[in-house]
């Protein structure tokens, strides 16, 4: 049993309908969500020019291999619509899996912690909120430390 965080985010349609819709198809007997952040509305990173997104952190335990999961995540992409038109381009839902335990993975398709984690708030405001004593297993740096660093990045939590 690992312990993994999964990023959500949405910037096409009914963007919280979206997230809501995601964290139901993931929930499974071998993939428990156990804690889920705030929702934040966030800024566009990468390609500026598309709709401000929705994005949250979930926190669950789940008994797959590391490629099973993202099998799971890219199937519940494809089942809600998603159409890869444009690298980093507007989406229905991305599912990314930004932890798995402290493993390390280096595979075509799946690198583990995400590449980009540390330096989007979008995804380390959320994952403060759930996990601030968690520490980058590739770094040793904690939630709190990179955080501080992506200040600038534009980010509004919703209340819920
Ligand atoms: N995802 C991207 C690229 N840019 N920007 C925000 N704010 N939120 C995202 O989820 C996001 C992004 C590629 O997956
Ligand atoms: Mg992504
Ligand atoms: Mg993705």
């Amino acid at each position: 049993m690992k312990t993994v965080y999964i990023a959500l985010g949405s910037n096409l349609g009914d963007r919280l309908g979206n997230l809501l819709q995601a964290r139901e198809r993931m929930q499974s007997p071998h993939l428990k969500l156990k804690q889920a952040s705030s929702v934040y509305e966030t800024g566009p990173r990468g390609l500026l020019e598309q709709p401000w997104f929705l994005n949250q952190v979930v926190e669950a335990e789940t008994t797959l291999y590391p490629r099973q999961l993202l099998a799971r995540l890219l199937k519940i992409e494809q089942g809600m619509g998603r159409q890869r038109l444009i690298p980093n381009g507007p989406r229905v839902i991305d599912l990314d899996i930004l932890l798995f335990g402290n493993t390390v993975i280096h595979l075509p398709g799946l690198e583990v912690p995400h590449p980009r984690m540390a330096e989007r708030r979008f995804v380390l405001e959320p994952l403060s909120e759930l996990a601030p004593a968690l520490r980058h297993p590739r770094t040793g740096r904690s939630v709190p430390e990179m955080l501080a660093e992506t200040m600038d990045q534009p980010v509004r939590r919703l209340t819920s």
